[in-house]
């Protein structure tokens, strides 16, 4: 079956050592899909504000324990807006991440690695809510710079911090540290990965768990249980092959998936299952995270529902499942009753067919009950049909606990329609270039000079390529229309992320938006990864609360790689008068340029 999974988009081409925008592209694939739909202006005169959660009341009588999790301390809770209100518990919580380029068998198959303190996954990051983090990242590679974003961390007033390369920060130079500090005003579980380029998916990447309550009670934290897609050859060596059409199909299978960091090799001859332990009679709490690079699948455990409790770092009203579709980056806290028969049983990790090529095989982990007579599953105890094929989120039974609306007196401009291309361009010397693209420009940072420097020296010529959003006014509505057009690569999800902000899931269907469809404005799913359906529309709104440069992009590697990402700016007098951007951000823009002048490798794909 003909795939594509494009990669990356050199809409510049290097030459003598700057990059300079190639004159000649060719533009040979891309609609701009909703003028093509007649347009039929929707209004309504349904007022609704944000506030919507002063009826609910925080318990401060009520301290978190296994049947009061939806308790806190000091007035805080599960009803608690974390939008608006926050602790701030004045405990600064440290850790060290350095990274090395080493050789690691997670499945027992070696290959290079660049791990995290020596270890892949990298150490799990452990907060309390209202707890600052403060976090000293040292890059000891010697030919790859690196940034670390803390996927989903609100970063509220904190841009300097997000940790995305060529926007907020220059990348870190081999051989230099720099330390990351914000407070974590939201709770649950997430991760942190390298922005620089595809660097994540050969091996940058950790959990994060910030304790606070949950909508539903459990006795015992399992912790993460981050699920990724795994490539024995490096993706820094894959992503060129993609980028130029040496790979036409898209990337080569996976060649396997690691669950919590490991699992046997697809042959059976190396490696271990991830084991975890159960005691009948107890509830958990799993936190499943996505962390792949390129594939879809669906999640369950034989003879087992799940109770899911969060979407990315939201609660919601708990819901009952036994299969999850999980996109990359999104994250399910899930509760598991351990009250079924004393036994061994599969977790599977089932790829979806149809949602894109190429894919890598099932996946298994091993959960055993204390006292189980063998800790193989045998395979009676299997109960779970397999899911039906799905790639889309569970939009419908996502319902935030706390409920805020979105006001829907406003009639979706065509202005703010973002389509998602896909186009194959030459370059000047008459290579073939694959690229995505949103809003017809394949994102391209510039690495030395980011998004805030420009804010800092008031310099608005922001070059095209910096696909640069400007939303200047203050606790505005901002909605987006994101919707894939129809191209030459076939129709595949793709998993849209945001930073600095949870938004609000007012549509996801397929075909095309058109403005008679219905929207959700009634307590909407939030989170900050959410599907954009197979050749179809996503439509989201956030509030300019949060002034800062933040990307919006496609998650999938090898689609960032090749340009399918925007930046939105918020408030740039503000980022500029108020934030406490320094000496030490500065000083690591003049590192990092004297290092870059004389690098072996230079960016050659978006850089993010
Ligand atoms: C809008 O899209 C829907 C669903 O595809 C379609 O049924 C309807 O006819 C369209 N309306 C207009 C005005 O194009
Ligand atoms: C990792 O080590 C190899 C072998 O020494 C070297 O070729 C490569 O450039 C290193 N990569 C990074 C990112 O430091
Ligand atoms: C990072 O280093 C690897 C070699 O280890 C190289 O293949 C890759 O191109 C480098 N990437 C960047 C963006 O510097
Ligand atoms: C099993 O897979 C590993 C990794 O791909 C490979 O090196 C090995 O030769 C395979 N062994 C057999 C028996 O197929
Ligand atoms: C995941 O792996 C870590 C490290 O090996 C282990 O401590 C943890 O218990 C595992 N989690 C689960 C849910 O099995
Ligand atoms: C991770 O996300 C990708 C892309 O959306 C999806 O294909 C895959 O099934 C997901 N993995 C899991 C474990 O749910
Ligand atoms: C899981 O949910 C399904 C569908 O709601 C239900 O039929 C089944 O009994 C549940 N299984 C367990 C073990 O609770
Ligand atoms: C049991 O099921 C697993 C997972 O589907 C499969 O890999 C294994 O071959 C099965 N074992 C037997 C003995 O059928
Ligand atoms: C929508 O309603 C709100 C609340 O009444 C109001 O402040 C806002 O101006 C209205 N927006 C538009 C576009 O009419
Ligand atoms: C920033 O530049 C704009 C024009 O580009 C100018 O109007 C404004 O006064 C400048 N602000 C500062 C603080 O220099
Ligand atoms: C603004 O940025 C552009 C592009 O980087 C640069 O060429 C120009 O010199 C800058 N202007 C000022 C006043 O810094
Ligand atoms: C989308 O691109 C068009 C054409 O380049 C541009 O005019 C428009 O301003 C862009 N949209 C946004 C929201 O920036
Ligand atoms: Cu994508």
């Amino acid at each position: 079956m003909f795939i594509f999974l494009p990669i990356v988009l050199l809409l510049l081409q290097q030459v003598s050592g700057a990059f300079i925008r190639t004159a000649e592209l060719v533009r040979i694939d891309n609609n701009h899909a909703r003028r093509q739909a007649s347009t039929t202006t929707k209004t309504t005169t349904t007022t609704t504000t944000r506030s919507a959660t002063t009826t609910l009341k925080a318990d401060s009588q009520c301290t978190n324990g296994p049947v009061t999790r939806q308790c806190w301390e000091n007035g805080f809770s599960i009803a608690t807006n974390y939008d608006s209100t926050w602790p701030n518990t004045g405990n600064t919580v440290k850790y060290t991440l350095e990274i090395t380029n080493t050789t690691l068998a997670p499945d027992g198959v070696p290959r290079t690695v660049y791990a995290i303190n020596g270890q892949y996954p990298g150490p799990t990051i452990v907060a309390n809510w209202g707890d600052t983090l403060q976090i000293t990242v040292k890059n000891s590679l010697t030919t790859n710079g690196t940034s670390m974003h803390w996927h989903g961390v609100r970063q509220w007033h904190s841009n300097e911090m997000d940790g995305t390369n060529g926007i907020t920060e220059c990348p870190l130079a081999p051989g230099h540290s720099r330390t990351y500090t914000f407070l974590c005003t939201q709770f649950g579980t997430t991760w942190y990965h390298s922005h620089y380029s595809s660097q994540y998916s050969d091996g940058v990447v950790g959990s994060i768990i910030i304790n606070g309550p949950a909508t539903s009670n459990y006795d015992i934290d399992l912790g993460t249980f981050p699920m990724t897609d795994w490539f024995y050859t490096p993706v820094f060596t894959l992503d060129p092959l993609l980028q130029s059409g040496a790979l036409p199909l898209g990337p080569p299978p996976a060649n396997n998936i690691l669950i919590n960091g490991t699992n046997v090799n697809l042959n059976g001859t190396a490696g271990k299952y991830s084991r975890t332990i159960l005691t009948k009679g107890k509830k958990y709490r799993l936190r499943l995270i996505n962390t792949s690079t390129n594939d879809n699948f669906q999640v369950g455990l034989d003879g087992h529902n799940f109770t899911v409790i969060t979407a990315d770092f939201v609660p919601i009203v708990p819901f009952t499942t036994q299969w999850l579709y999980i996109g990359i980056g999104q994250r399910y806290d899930v509760i598991i009753n351990a009250n079924e028969p004393i036994d061994s049983y599969w977790f599977h990790v089932v790829p979806q067919a149809g949602c894109s090529n190429n894919q890598v095989s099932n996946a298994l982990a091993i959960f055993s009950y204390v006292g189980a007579s063998s800790s193989t599953p045998s395979n009676s105890t299997r109960s779970n049909a397999p899911p039906a094929p799905d790639c889309s989120d569970p939009n419908k039974n996502l319902v935030p606990y706390v409920k805020l609306n979105v006001p829907s007196n406003y009639t979706i401009p065509q202005s703010s329609d973002l389509d998602v291309g896909f186009a194959i361009v030459q370059n000047t010397a008459q290579q073939t270039l694959f690229q995505w693209n949103l809003n017809f420009t394949s994102i391209q940072v510039p690495w030395g000079k980011p998004t805030l420097q420009y804010v800092l020296d008031n310099n608005s010529s922001y070059p095209p390529a910096m696909n640069l959003i400007s939303l200047p006014n203050a606790n505005a509505w901002s909605y987006w229309v994101i919707q894939a057009v129809a191209t030459i690569a076939p129709p595949q999800p793709h998993p849209i992320h945001l930073h600095g902000h949870d938004f609000y899931v007012l549509g996801a269907d397929s075909g095309i938006y058109n403005d008679s469809q219905t929207l959700n404005y009634v307590n909407p799913p939030r989170r900050d990864v959410a599907m954009l359906p197979a050749g179809g529309y996503l439509v989201i709104a956030f509030i300019t609360d949060n002034p800062g440069a933040w990307l919006m992009h496609c998650h999938i590697a090898f689609h960032i790689g090749l340009g399918l990402g925007a930046q939105f700016l918020e408030e740039p007098d503000y980022i500029r008068s108020t934030l406490p951007i320094g000496q030490d951000w500065q000083q690591e823009c003049t590192d990092w340029n004297k290092y870059y002048a004389t690098a072996l490798y230079k960016e050659s794909d978006s850089g993010l």
